[in-house]
């Protein structure tokens, strides 16, 4: 991570220490781990209970919403947009860091250029083929580390991690990013996913803990 991003992280943290009068307590790795975090070697899988494994003819990803350009994207085509790398850490809010994932799939950026949100659009609401949703601030989303994953590691992304495709935003919780998409909607409000209307936070930062509303 950057060293700007690193401070900024820390000074937030003992800003909302301060506020609440008490002081920081050590944290494990102050560059890479965030605060209450444990780094796991394994890879954890956390769902709804079911994995629903769409065949590719079936799969869609549709692009709706406050939109000039609704979209409803055929595997075929979603594969045909321009793909990036990015490699990123991985925070669960039930405490556990994977480091170091890397991620194959099409920027949110290459999204948001082909469905041309009108500029009411502040919001986006994400859902899973699992009935999974859950929401995120557009400027958020347009972060250059966000995307729609469809590989880890070089292999394709398997399915107890979101195949055919997921969404990754490593700069929050990972709640926030749905495997299992199905759709992408741009909102002029808020509006809440699954685990926000049950009491996780909206904001979702790890850095600050930031877990629950
Ligand atoms: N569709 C869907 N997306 C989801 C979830 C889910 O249950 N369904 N769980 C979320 C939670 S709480 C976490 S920590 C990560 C877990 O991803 P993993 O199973 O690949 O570790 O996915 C997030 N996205
Ligand atoms: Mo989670």
């Amino acid at each position: 991570m950057s060293r700007d991003r690193h401070i900024a992280a820390k000074q937030r943290w003992a800003e909302k220490q301060k506020a609440r009068g008490v002081r920081p307590r050590p944290v494990a790795s102050p560059d890479r781990l965030p605060p209450g975090q444990k780094l796991t070697g394994g890879f954890p899988v956390l769902d709804l209970g079911v994995q629903p494994d769409i065949p590719i003819g079936e799969w869609t990803l549709t692009l709706d919403g406050l939109v000039e350009n609704p979209a409803v994207l055929s595997w075929a085509r979603f594969g045909a947009l321009p793909q990036v790398e990015d490699v990123s850490d991985f925070h669960c809010v039930t405490t556990w860091s994977k480091f170091d994932c890397r991620w194959g799939g099409v920027a949110f950026t290459t999204l948001y250029e082909l469905a041309r949100p009108r500029p009411e659009a502040r919001h986006v609401f994400f859902t899973g083929y699992d009935g999974y949703s859950t929401n995120v601030p557009l400027e958020r989303c347009l972060d250059d580390d966000t995307l729609v994953a469809t590989s880890l590691n070089g292999a394709p992304l398997p399915l107890e991690h979101g195949g055919r495709a997921r969404v990754i935003i490593p700069k929050l919780y990972a709640w926030k990013g749905a495997k299992f998409v199905k759709a992408i909607t741009f909102l002029a409000e808020d509006k809440l996913g699954f685990w926000e209307v049950r009491g996780y936070s909206n904001t979702a930062d790890p850095w600050t803990e930031d877990r629950y509303a």
